[in-house]
């Protein structure tokens, strides 16, 4: 799916600001058939959660509404218009001027409908949207919706942030002539000569005549081609590199631009490759360095925001980070764009989080019972986990910046019926993208010697806490587990083994001179052990701390406003062991 873009031939308007907002029961039975009334008023994108101080609103559990009204341009005539959503979190379902026109599931990946026979050039349109916020065994991420003893909803989920909704992405009104180009897929590839291919297909609504130019970054034209497929050469291509981003500009032109339709792609020329025990980019050993992120930051939630985006991928190239894994939701399509033009290797992950009933003892919610069965994680949750692989592939597919498909994060992978589960859908994701390696972030459950889904997978991707879960407080025990772990994957398994998640809570500002738990100083010898362990274990290709900043959680007793294993505060500050990672990252940095 295109992200939209003004072009020669296309038009985009913006519907982002402040929509008229109200929870479910505060308005009638239909609001969608007029005007809403009411005096509320939210951001868009933004969660909703936190910028009212309402704690109804923050807690809401089921249905709230949207409404906007725009005018369609009146050179808009003849046009196809389009109205997209970048990401309605879980559930949304649209309404434009009383007619409902589209629904969809899955919080943080786009969908579009074509309006056109609704939106008459010049006139007003009346846009509503239902933003449903519960979590089921038919959604992914999974949850339970119950009902308490005075009758009010209950909402369970197992993973570990904020059940953050709304309108989280912007929203738009696009134009495009009526024939259009559907979508565009690249791939990249080299050959010995020093030269390299770009392989295209376009996909077009009338499957008229198609024309393809790449130019580079100098606007010179280096290759074109006629046809929907085909191929490129490109001699002495500038290749997309971690920490070098390259990007040509792919123009795809249908009919003859003018009448028809242009859409440009810029277009990153790289490799990606495991072999053996390692990861290679360009045919070269890659080492992660780097974080699992969330998108997350006071009042806003869970909204996107360029001034977050900027500010955060200056941290990391402050820290002398290189990738970050898009931990545990497919992230603004802005965010990878922005990797893309500055060089930083992603993990793209799905929302499949929270799989995993028995973990910590059920802590997490609910008594011990199979993960894996009708009443759990179903075959019902397996197709919505598929169609949210299908949707992060068909949005991602052509970033350069995404080197890994990560499918889920921290399933019951020791549990029966984990490997019925998993398989087709790695036959899914091979399928869609034979180009990238695929994993899943393994918990620490499911060791080298009970897992049972690995071998499937390229990469072995380790969420591990020993000495912080386990081993609380006890840095030398801690180490010996540690290392006896890692060197049992290595042994079992001939693949790349990456730490995609280890950190302990710190407070900023708690210092002690004889370090324990939820003290700068216990982070600070925490993960210098763990760096001591990986440089140790070849098989080790890349750490990435849990997590780049404190974010949001539920309410919890072993979270103090939220989860606070950043490296970063939740306002972006660093706590003290930043500076040490900076040392330790950016060395590394110089020296690759
Ligand atoms: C892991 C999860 C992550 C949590 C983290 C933690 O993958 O989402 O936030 O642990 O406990 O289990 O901090």
């Amino acid at each position: 799916m295109l992200k939209p873009q003004a072009s020669r031939s296309r038009d985009l308007r913006s519907l982002d600001g402040l929509w008229s907002f109200a929870l479910d029961h505060e308005v009638g039975d239909e609001p969608w058939r007029g005007r809403m009334v009411t005096p509320r008023q939210a951001p868009v994108p933004a969660s909703y959660n936190d910028v009212f101080a309402d704690a109804e609103i923050r807690d809401h559990i089921g249905v709230v509404w949207y409404q906007r009204e725009v005018v369609v341009p009146s050179t808009w005539t003849g046009r196809r218009i389009v109205l997209r959503f970048d990401a309605v979190t879980h559930t949304g379902t649209v309404f434009v001027n009383g007619e409902r026109v589209a629904h969809h599931e899955g919080g943080y990946t786009p969908f579009e409908v074509d309006i056109t026979s609704l939106a008459a050039p010049g006139e007003e349109v009346l846009v509503t949207v239902a933003v449903d916020n519960r979590l089921t065994s038919a959604t992914v991420p999974p949850g339970e919706v119950g009902t308490a003893e005075d009758g009010t909803p209950t909402q369970l989920y197992r993973h570990d942030f904020f059940n953050y909704a709304g309108l989280h992405r912007s929203v738009h009104l696009a134009a495009t002539a009526p024939d259009h180009i559907r979508d565009v897929t690249v791939t990249t590839t080299r050959d010995g000569s020093g030269t390299a291919s770009v392989h295209f297909a376009v996909d077009t609504s009338n499957g008229g005549d198609v024309r393809v130019v790449l130019r580079d970054e100098d606007r010179r034209e280096v290759a074109s081609a006629d046809g929907a497929t085909g191929t490129l050469t490109v001699t002495d291509p500038v290749l997309w590199q971690p920490g070098a981003a390259y990007l040509y500009d792919l123009e795809v032109v249908l009919g003859d631009g003018r009448d028809g339709d242009s859409y440009t792609l810029p277009v990153g020329i790289r490799t990606v490759e495991v072999r053996g025990q390692q990861f290679l980019i360009n045919d070269e050993p890659f080492y992660f360095t780097g974080f699992g992120k969330h998108e997350d930051a006071p009042f806003r939630g869970k909204g996107h925001d360029d001034v977050l985006l900027v500010h955060d991928f200056a941290l990391l190239d402050w820290i002398g980070a290189n990738s970050f894994r898009t931990s545990h939701y497919p992230y603004a399509e802005e965010v990878l764009d922005y990797a893309d033009r500055h060089g930083i290797v992603v993990i793209d992950e799905t929302a499949a989080v929270g799989m995993n009933i028995n973990m910590a003892g059920g802590i997490l919610g609910g008594a011990r019972k199979p993960t894996f069965s009708p009443e759990t994680m179903s075959d019902v949750t397996r197709d919505a986990t598929a169609q949210g692989i299908r949707e992060l592939i068909a949005r991602d597919k052509n970033h350069p910046s995404v080197v890994m498909w990560c499918i889920a994060n921290e399933p019951a992978s020791a549990e029966e019926g984990a490997r019925e589960y998993f398989e087709p859908l790695v036959d899914l994701t091979r399928e869609l993208d034979p180009t990238r390696p695929v994993t899943f972030a393994n918990q620490g459950d499911a060791r080298f010697d009970n897992d049972l889904i690995v071998d499937m997978f390229d990469v072995i991707c380790l969420n591990r806490y020993f000495g912080w879960y386990q081993q609380t407080g006890d840095l030398a025990r801690a180490e010996v587990e540690l290392e006896k772990e890692l060197l049992g994957w290595a042994a079992t398994y001939d693949k790349p083994i990456l730490m995609t998640e280890y950190g302990v809570d710190t407070v900023a500002g708690l210092h002690q001179a004889v370090p324990s738990p939820w003290s700068e100083e216990y982070q600070i010898d925490f993960l210098a052990m763990y760096h001591r362990v990986f440089d140790r274990i070849p098989a080790v290709q890349g750490e990435q701390i849990w997590n780049f900043a404190d974010f949001q959680t539920k309410a919890g007793i072993i979270r103090v406003d939220g989860n606070k294993k950043g490296v970063f505060t939740r306002d972006r500050r660093p706590k003290s062991v930043a500076r040490i990672l900076k040392s330790r990252w950016t060395a590394m940095r110089d020296a690759a």
